[in-house]
């Protein structure tokens, strides 16, 4: 094999993060100045609430999960691509659509960056979008119920990584390929990369009931598309989108897809995008996609098929897309509060290159073009410089911005957070983490209006900062308070699966309109019963539907007779309950499912083929009341032959 300079570059990278790694081997507390200030900073007294909340994904484990800051107490986990038995979501035939995909039931993804949707670029609290990377989709959480409503597939793409990143008043959420594919999708040679394989940034347009749908997507060089963030203020109508691998390999990407002395930030001009579209500048594509949606009412979830989507390629539509040379395969692209200033992370470098929208405007008027790459004009990178930052760091992955011009760059190999501030690019300050920090999260910190005071770390290694749990250590978190000039370690806390990113929102924005109960008035789902003289059982064929109701402390009907081995049960399950915070749980013995839990008003169903005859307990699996352990109930299965007649009943024998 020849040897390549590179090889040099990485094995001092690897070899350097080892090393900081072992160097902070020993328990190490630089950066608390005073043990007792700052424990007196996250301290929030039992009964109180925290100042805000903070939303960060769960990476491999396909989740949300909701803390309070500042004290780091987790507040709850939210299921979104991943099937969760605790809550029965992917379990319950209500959710199970929610999974799907164009292949099939996905009961999986990989979540990696929450975005809270925003009015006039200030997070207003409705929704948060997540992204899931491996079977490309967009998930939409309502924040009244803190449920995952919504989830789009997105097709012609390969890892959805640079997503979902809103627009200024939640136009559009986007995606672009991580792993450029075949566009659309066929059986060629890997070897055809550079013939076959296309890149795609898609615009997920909201309607006005909030719904998403697939506007547009870019038809882009089949590079890997790393990050994305939405202009704002005088870039509103932008969205910049980072990129590495222009080389275009496609293996040995870590030496390969690093030889370019710069990549690019393509810049796309939605606003511009829209007036194609309403030109019929746009192509059909023949694809497949799926949209899944949560009704509240109905307490049920629908598949949608789409079967093509609209492409605009660049060739045909100028202005709709520049790319920015950016140094050293750019990882986080970040917008500071103004709109004006573009900062690009190269990881593979040490300074932080900062593009400004302004000059990026005058180098399109005057034309100042590099070369035009598949229609795209290159703009040349001196002309949209704004400065660069000699942090003195190594790798820098993600910046988010303060209330006072400041910015905050993460750098993943130093394993530290640097302070500088916007504009004259000097380094303020600098922080250890412990260990190695991929994104960080300042509350509002990626929108126009930071609230600023606190600084989260999303470190991806942990060693040696809590009590050992065997080989594999929750991920973890690291608070920092950054209200004063110097930046102030405060608090580690453990997080669940890997905190990719996170949003952080004032409280008050959320839990003012947080719901308590689903009222049993409006609850529409088609099996569902509104007291207990409904309740009772049906047989169809091999099909029987139990409609059953629970209210602290039993089940209605509690004995049931008649199932027999081999029938289709569905266990419709209402909670007639109205008070907050009162769900029931239902489980079944013997059931290849997991349990219900049931919230106030609502419906839920448990489908269960019943293997062997016999009589099998069921009860409440969620602690209710003193008589907890009071609600359950027997179900008789006989033979697949007996003619044993249906019969239930509550409170006397059958
Ligand atoms: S990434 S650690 Cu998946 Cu957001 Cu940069
Ligand atoms: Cu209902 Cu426990």
């Amino acid at each position: 094999m020849k040897f390549k300079p590179l090889n040099f570059l990485m094995l001092t990278l690897t070899g350097l993060f080892v090393f900081s790694a072992c160097k902070n081997g020993m328990k190490q507390n630089s950066g608390i100045l005073n043990n007792q200030s700052a424990a007196q900073k996250v301290y929030v007294a039992p009964g109180e609430h925290d100042e805000y909340y903070a939303f960060f994904s769960g990476g491999f484990s396909g989740q949300v999960s909701v803390y309070g800051l500042p004290s780091g107490r987790l507040l709850k986990i939210i299921p979104v691509f991943s099937v969760d038995a605790e809550k029965g979501y992917g379990f319950n035939e209500e959710t199970k659509p929610m999974l799907n995909t164009s292949f099939g039931f996905v009961p999986w993804d990989d979540a990696h960056h929450p975005e809270l949707s925003q009015t006039n670029g200030i997070p207003d609290g409705r929704w948060l979008f997540i992204n899931g990377n491996n079977t490309p989709r967009i998930a939409k959480l309502d924040l009244s119920t803190f449920e995952t409503t919504e989830i789009i597939e997105i097709p012609n793409s390969g890892g959805n990584h640079s997503s979902p990143f809103t627009t200024e008043n939640s136009e559009y959420v986007v995606a672009g390929t991580r792993f450029s594919v075949p566009f659309p999708q066929k059986d060629v040679a890997i070897g055809s990369y550079k013939d076959n394989f296309k890149g795609a940034l898609s615009f997920i347009k909201l309607d006005e009931d909030g719904h998403m749908d697939i506007a547009f997507q870019v038809l882009v060089p089949g590079y890997d598309y790393d990050l994305a963030h939405s202009g704002k203020g005088k870039s509103h109508g932008w969205t910049f989108f980072t990129t590495y691998n222009s080389e275009q390999s496609h293996t040995l990407k870590e030496i390969n897809a690093s030889q370019n002395d710069k990549d690019f930030i393509a810049a796309v001009n939605w606003k511009k995008a829209e007036e194609y579209l309403a030109q019929g500048k746009a192509q059909d594509y023949p694809t497949e996609y799926l949209i899944n949606r949560y009704d509240e009412h109905s307490h049920t979830s629908t598949s949608i098929t789409r079967n093509s989507v609209k492409v605009l390629i660049p060739e045909e539509c100028p202005g709709l897309i520049y790319y920015l040379p950016t140094p050293k395969s750019p990882h986080g692209v970040d917008v500071d509060p103004t709109g004006e200033y573009i900062v690009g992370n190269g990881k593979l470098s040490a300074d932080l290159t900062v593009h400004s929208f302004d000059k990026m405007m005058t180098a399109i008027a005057n034309e100042a073009f590099e070369e035009t790459i598949d229609g795209i004009p290159v703009l040349k990178f001196e002309e949209v410089l704004a400065g660069t930052v000699s942090s003195g760091g190594l790798g820098p992955l993600h910046t988010e911005f303060d209330a006072d011009g400041n910015a905050y760059t993460t750098f993943f190999i130093s394993s530290e957070v640097v302070k500088w501030k916007v504009g004259s690019w000097e380094v303020l300050d600098r922080a250890p983490c412990y260990y190695s920090v991929g994104h960080l999260m300042i509350p509002g910190g990626d929108s126009k209006k930071p609230w600023g005071k606190y600084l989260v770390a999303l470190n991806k290694i942990t060693k040696d900062r809590y009590l050992p749990t065997g080989p594999e250590m929750n991920h973890s978190a690291q608070l920092y308070d950054i209200s004063g000039d110097k930046m102030e370690m405060l608090l580690d806390f453990p997080t669940v699966g890997e905190p990719h990113y996170g949003q952080g929102i004032a409280a008050d924005v959320i839990k003012n309109r947080s719901k308590k109960i689903y009222p049993l008035n409006d609850n529409t789902h088609p099996h569902n019963i509104k007291s207990e003289a409904e309740a009772r059982v049906e047989r169809d064929g091999d099909v029987v539907r139990i409609y059953m109701t629970s209210i602290r402390s039993h089940f209605a009907p509690d004995n049931i007779e008649g199932i027999k081995v081999g029938d289709k049960v569905y266990v419709h399950l209402t909670n007639l309950e109205q008070d907050w915070d009162t769900p029931h749980g239902l489980s079944i013995m013997g059931a290849r499912n997991a349990e219900l839990l049931v919230m106030p008003g609502q419906t839920e169903t448990l489908y269960w083929e019943p293997q062997k005859p016999g009589v099998y307990p069921f009860y409440c699996t969620d602690f209710c009341s003193a008589l907890h352990q009071e609600m359950q109930g027997y179900i008789r299965v006989s033979e697949a032959t007996s003619d044993i007649k249906l019969s239930w009943s509550l409170g006397e024998s059958i």
